[in-house]
């Protein structure tokens, strides 16, 4: 469903009206949608619950490309609202107007290394964003129970791993990087609001994604465009590194399912139990690459170039998921082998999307499809 005017916010009033005519079982705001993990879950459960309202709410940031969700955004249960988390007074109208039910919440600024360049962009949509979504919800819900506040977290809030050691729901947090420290900062206000005012939330902590959509800014997709086109691949450091990937629609499920049947005020870690050091993965990835692309073996690696580690690169992420599989019965449904040939075979299909965001011809999309009707 067509909406939009970031000036106005007449999008809220026209998709109060349609409500109101169509009553839905339930309203949820979906913040951050049209991101790389948004638009998976935006897509899920727009999909799966024909009979709930899904808004997505996201600010077209660079990250954020409508594009995504072509898919789906015909569909009568789906509504897109441009704006931001910052923004009270348009939070306050979209929970009014659509008597929002639960939200999930996943517009972040998510990418380390910006974070170091620009740490208060991330203070500012991270932290304060997160804290005037609360604040809303909770004055809007007042005493109700029957809602959810639903806060999409990462595994880098609890620092780095020494080898043999793994992230629990009980690990003390110790946030590195300007990026972890912001989450780690929402994730807190989040339990606060719960504490404080009985705000009932759920929160989920997930280990590195990938998956279609990622922006190529992030190491797997961004690896592919530059063997692609056959340009250096910058490995930090000795590319030591470990993080734990996780197919970015096991994590999509993971979200329904603990949105649905999670328990208010806990925590779930959520990871596949596929721990990589980066340079290792790097490899696989160059073998498939020549495979695929039926280049000489060996053509890809000899791209890879050591270059600076990043500053305070953590070491390494591992997820004990045994919670979230143990009361909620999750499983990844796919092997690292699967996802990342399903992955790069989705990166080569599409390299018109690749290149319409390396381009920026991307940001013209919500102009053409969304924009003409409101913005003034
Ligand atoms: P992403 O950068 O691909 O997408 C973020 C989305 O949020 C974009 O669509 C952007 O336009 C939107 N956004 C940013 N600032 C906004 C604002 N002020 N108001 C409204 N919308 C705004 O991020 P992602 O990788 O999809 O991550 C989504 C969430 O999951 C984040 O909260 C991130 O911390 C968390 N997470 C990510 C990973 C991962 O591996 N990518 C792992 C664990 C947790
Ligand atoms: O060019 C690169 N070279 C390189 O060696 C890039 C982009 C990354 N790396 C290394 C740094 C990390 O050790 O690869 C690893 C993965 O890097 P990113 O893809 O930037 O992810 P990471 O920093 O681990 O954070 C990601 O996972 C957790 C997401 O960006 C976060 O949003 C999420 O919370």
């Amino acid at each position: 469903m067509i909406i939009v005017g970031y000036l106005l916010h007449i999008d809220v009033y026209l998709l109060a009206i349609k409500d109101m005519m169509n009553k839905m079982e339930k309203n949820i705001l979906i913040t951050g949608g049209a991101g790389f993990i948004g638009s998976h879950v935006v897509r899920r459960m727009v999909k799966s619950y024909p009979t709930y309202g899904i808004y997505n709410l996201d600010k077209l940031t660079y990250a954020g490309n409508l594009e995504n969700l072509k898919d789906i955004e015909h569909l009568s249960n789906y509504h897109f609202i441009k704006g931001d988390i910052c923004d009270g007074e348009l939070l306050q109208q979209i929970f009014e107007r659509h008597q929002i039910d639960g939200v999930i919440h996943l517009a972040a600024e998510s990418h380390v290394d910006r974070s170091i360049l620009n740490p208060m962009e991330f203070v500012r949509t991270n932290v304060i964003g997160t804290v005037s979504l609360l604040n809303v919800a909770k004055n809007y819900w007042k005493e109700r129970q029957d809602v959810l506040f639903y806060h999409v977290s990462t595994d880098e809030v609890y620092g780095s791993l020494a080898e043999g050691a793994y992230f629990y729901e009980t690990t003390p947090y110790d946030p590195q990087s300007p990026y972890s420290a912001s989450k780690a900062s929402s994730d807190h206000f989040v339990r606060a609001y719960g504490n404080t005012y009985g705000l009932p939330y759920l929160i989920s902590n997930c280990s590195n994604n990938y998956g279609p959509y990622q922006f190529p800014e992030k190491l797997i997709p961004l690896f592919i465009a530059n063997i692609l086109h056959e340009k250096p691949l910058p490995v930090y450091g000795k590319g030591e590194n470990i993080r734990d990937w996780l197919w970015v629609e096991d994590h999509a499920e993971a979200i329904d399912l603990i949105f649905h049947k999670g328990k208010a005020g806990e925590t779930y870690n959520i990871g596949g139990r596929n721990e990589w050091r980066n340079i290792d993965l790097i490899h696989v990835l160059c073998e498939k690459m020549d495979h695929k692309l039926g280049r000489k073996p060996g053509s890809s690696a000899a791209l890879i170039t050591y270059v600076k580690d990043r500053a305070g690169h953590d070491m390494r992420y591992a997820i004990d998921p045994s919670k979230l599989q143990r009361e909620l019965g999750w499983k990844p449904s796919l092997t690292f082998e699967e996802g990342l040939d399903l992955t790069i075979d989705w990166y080569l299909a599409n390299q018109d999307w690749v290149k319409r965001v390396q381009t920026g011809a991307y940001r013209d999309y919500y102009q053409l499809q969304y924009g003409e009707r409101f913005n003034s």
